[in-house]
């Protein structure tokens, strides 16, 4: 290579070097998700490829050593010589940062904060990267190093038809984790197989397996779009209708929605924008929540369900049960929030809107027994709505005449300072006093529960909030719940589920969870929802003492034969005295406690779905994929 540096070399070394130097500003993090990040990039290019209408197909490889293959039968990245750079395109979007964008591709290309930066990004932070074109009857190849060109572009062979194929092996230099995850990956592609009608897209695993596995590959392709997405959501439950479906464009905004109520009490909606998933919601959701709501409730009044005297359903009530996905595809997205994951153009709010209203207001005119079922559904939501207000009035004057209004089983700490504050959510009375005993209480706080919490995915909010557990829950926290939830008045900013190692303890466990996400979202969205972790086992050997908290730390300490080691087994937290309980689990420093996260919203609502619901057969299915399935929740 010339030691006379051009401009144009002199900027690619300084954005690799950009890169390189804080790979999170780009991609997140260097852990697993900054990992994944590099696949979703090069996905989303050929998904933009797809997008514009010149590619059907993508294929996604995992190999044997470490690296991953995306292929598009696109048009391939042109390869001819970029006027202002003097080598050839692909070069230049392979190696300049936010090169992608120069191009002007047109079509919708995705510019939000969490995708698009940039294929080069991808490059800069693998070990290799091989890039493949095939256009004009010709297959194309360039290499690189670290971002660096080390093979110019050169024509390798012939070759029928288009397409491009980015091959990459993230650097170990810069990741802390090399592995790539099925599971992850696979719910992603599907996702976007699911927003895409008609694209095919196959992940495949060539890494080795465990004898007599076979090799994995799956390939998505729905060409329902997102009424098959909202099919395949709904699998598991009683549908009320049809499901109702629209897909327009109006001022450059493309609308897609797919809606179908069902007899259960959650609502699920996705929203996308650009195939984004919008998990802060913004204004194409707040289009669609305001034109079901003004179309239910417009028809219950013509048709007399609603009578003048009567109250109009709420957004909550007319929600109860819909399962819907809405995606918008448009030019300029503006993500906003705090996760970047909230669409800001406000012009959309009406668009969404709009296109909702007519296509709703004609399906009920057409099919009035559906429009019967649903409007019946959702007065029956406003009626146990009511209800729990009477009920949640009373429990306030109550509280208001029994001073501080906190329940009396509530062990309390002395700081004020939510931030700083724990509450402990333990099972049972024996287990609360040894958590008392072992608590700091200047920041940690003690709420035994004791007995059955009430599965809030099958009973409606008037009878959640009639059981004890729950009401005296709530009152601790201090929040509120439902729509009247309020993040800020929180009492403790870490909320530790502290159950035994058993069936009965997981049950709690999922029970208490799902009142989190479903009643108070905020809450395990933003993070302060955690699950202690106490040991397995206790290890002896003479003075000497350790915890093992899985099997493998287990055989690390005690080596293959075990010999002259006392192992005891914890089974239960009753089994612990308060000083071991504090040493274990509670205290900062020695415990280990799992942050509940919702990565993926879609995943969360069907493993609650299946969990909690009516139907026993989903439920026999989860126990059998049990470990999977709590690994994807992050439990
Ligand atoms: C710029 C212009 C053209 C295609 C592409 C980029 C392109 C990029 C990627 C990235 C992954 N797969 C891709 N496929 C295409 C259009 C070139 C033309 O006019 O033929």
């Amino acid at each position: 290579m010339s030691t006379n540096y051009t401009g144009e070399q002199i900027e690619v070394l300084r954005g690799l070097e950009a890169v390189r130097k804080r790979p999170g500003m780009y991609i997140g993090n260097t852990a697993e998700r900054g990992l994944h990040q590099l696949v979703y990039e090069a996905v989303d290019n050929a998904v933009d490829e797809a997008m514009a209408g010149h590619a059907r197909t993508i294929q996604v490889v995992l190999l044997a050593d470490g690296s991953c293959s995306v292929e598009d039968d696109g048009r391939g990245i042109p390869i001819d010589m970029h006027a202002e750079e003097r080598v050839p395109a692909v070069e230049v979007v392979m190696t300049i940062l936010h090169a992608g964008a120069k191009f002007g591709k047109g079509g919708y290309k995705v510019s939000g904060g969490l995708h698009g930066v940039g294929i080069s990004v991808v490059n800069a932070l693998s070990e290799w990267m091989i890039t493949e074109v095939k256009r004009d009857g010709f297959l194309w190849q360039m290499k690189f190093e670290r971002g660096i060109t080390v093979q110019k572009l050169k024509k390798i062979g012939k070759a029928t038809g288009t397409g491009t194929r980015q091959w990459f092996k993230p650097d170990p230099e810069v990741f802390e984790v090399s592995e790539f995850h099925w599971d992850i990956l696979q719910k992603r592609l599907r996702e976007l197989a699911f927003l895409n009608r008609g694209l095919a897209i196959t992940l495949r695993d060539e890494r080795p397996v465990r004898s007599g596995e076979p090799v994995r590959e799956r390939t998505y392709e729905f060409d329902g779009g997102i009424v098959s997405f909202v099919e395949w959501l709904n699998g598991k439950k009683d549908a009320l209708h049809p499901i109702i479906s629209t897909h327009a464009e109006r001022d450059g905004v493309d609308v897609e929605v797919a809606m179908q109520y069902t007899d259960t009490y959650a609502d699920q909606i996705f929203s996308y924008a650009n195939n984004i998933a919008t998990i802060e919601g913004g204004m194409h959701l707040q289009g669609f929540r305001q034109a079901v709501t003004n179309a239910v409730n417009g028809y219950a009044r013509k048709r007399g369900m609603l009578k003048e005297s009567d109250n109009s359903l709420s957004t909550d009530d007319i929600v109860e049960g819909l399962t819907a996905v809405v995606s918008v595809k448009l030019q300029d997205p503006q993500f906003e929030g705090q996760t970047k994951t909230k669409l800001g153009n406000a012009r959309v709010r009406s668009i969404v809107a709009g296109l909702v209203s007519e296509r709703l207001d004609f399906f009920l005119e057409e099919n009035p027994k559906y429009a019967r079922a649903i409007v019946d559904k959702c007065m029956q939501a406003q009626r146990a709505r009511d209800a729990a207000k009477k009920a949640r009035d009373l429990s306030r004057r109550k509280n208001a005449l029994e001073g501080s209004g906190l329940p009396g089983k509530l062990v309390d700490c002395k700081n004020g300072n939510a931030a700083e504050c724990e509450l402990f959510l333990v099972e049972g009375d024996s287990a609360g006093g040894t958590a008392k005993g072992g608590r700091d209480p200047n920041n940690q706080a003690i709420l035994p529960l004791r007995g059955k919490i009430i599965n809030v995915e099958k009973a409606r909010l008037d009878k959640v909030l009639a059981n004890e557990e729950i009401r005296t829950m709530i009152t601790a926290l201090g929040t509120g719940f439902g729509d009247e939830f309020n993040v800020e008045k929180l009492r403790y900013h870490k909320i530790i589920i502290m159950t035994d190692a058993d069936v009965d303890g997981s049950h709690i466990r999922t029970l208490l969870l799902t009142f989190f996400y479903r009643q108070m979202k905020p809450l395990v969205v933003e993070g302060h929802v955690f699950i202690a972790q106490p040991p397995l086992y206790g290890i002896r050997k003479g003075k000497r003492q350790w915890w093992a908290f899985t099997e493998a730390e287990l055989k690390a300490v005690i080596g293959e034969d075990g010999k002259d080691f006392t192992i005891q087994q914890y089974k239960g937290l009753g089994e612990m005295d308060a000083e071991q309980l504090a040493e274990t689990t509670m205290e900062v420093g020695h415990r280990r406690l799992k942050q509940i996260t919702v990565e993926d919203a879609v995943e969360a609502e069907q493993i609650f779905t299946d969990l909690m619901g009516d139907k026993v057969e989903p439920r026999k299915q989860y126990i059998f994929d049990y470990a999977k399935s709590v690994k994807n929740l992050d439990l």
